[in-house]
């Protein structure tokens, strides 16, 4: 039985997608929650001096979308075909692109520029992005894609709390039901929910 290590900031973000995955799996693995503090020194261990990361065996992977795929992969979670894994792969890019534009407004230093790019965005960019993702869903029956569970759903709920925060679109889902539906559909699984329920509260856990 190889033994696997997640490491990533004690937050969801980019990682939560794997524990979602390694919980649905039913795979045993140490949650390793790395705090700021601890960070530097951690940093140069890991690929590309980043994380996520999960460990298998000693052997360290980085890349959060490798990581979502590799487990989607390992848990049954795929496309049928090759066109199919295709589509999934188009889909959730583009639900990555969403989450960088709003990455780059609020990850902007100067407060000034970050407030007129969010105003900007919030007008001529996201619209148009959210009306093509909630499109997208309805056409795969609550879905990213396939029309069936696969992982690219767990990535979309696993970062779903932090795309609302950077989109500063508190109630997002409830706009757009669709987007709860393939939340919902991850967190039906009884041992997503069952890791879920004992996750650490805290205020900065998106
Ligand atoms: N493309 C990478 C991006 C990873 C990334 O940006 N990680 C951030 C946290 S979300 C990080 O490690 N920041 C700390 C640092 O760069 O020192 C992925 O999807 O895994």
């Amino acid at each position: 039985m190889p033994k696997y290590v997640f490491h990533y900031f004690p937050v969801k973000a980019l990682g939560e997608s794997a524990r979602l995955l390694l919980a649905y799996g039913g795979q045993e693995f140490e949650d390793n929650r790395v705090t700021m503090e601890d960070w530097p020194a951690f940093k140069p261990s890991t690929p590309f001096g980043q994380m996520p990361v999960l460990e298998i065996d000693g052997k360290k992977y980085a890349q959060s979308m490798a990581i979502a795929r590799y487990l989607g992969r390992k848990f049954g979670l795929s496309g049928d075909d090759i066109e199919m894994d295709f589509e999934i792969d188009q889909n959730i890019e583009f639900v990555n692109d969403i989450r960088a534009k709003a990455a780059s407004v609020h990850y902007e230093p100067d407060e000034a520029a970050k407030e007129k790019k969010h105003e900007d965005f919030a007008k001529n960019v996201y619209p148009f992005l959210i009306s093509k993702l909630d499109e997208m869903i309805k056409k795969n029956k609550g879905h990213i894609a396939a029309g069936k569970l696969t992982w690219a759903d767990f990535v979309f709920a696993g970062m779903f709390d932090y795309l609302k925060a950077m989109l500063r679109m508190p109630d997002l889902e409830q706009k757009y039901p669709s987007f709860k539906q393939v939340i919902d559909a991850v967190y039906a699984n009884p041992k997503v929910k069952a890791y879920s329920d004992n996750l650490p509260k805290s205020e900065h856990n998106i």
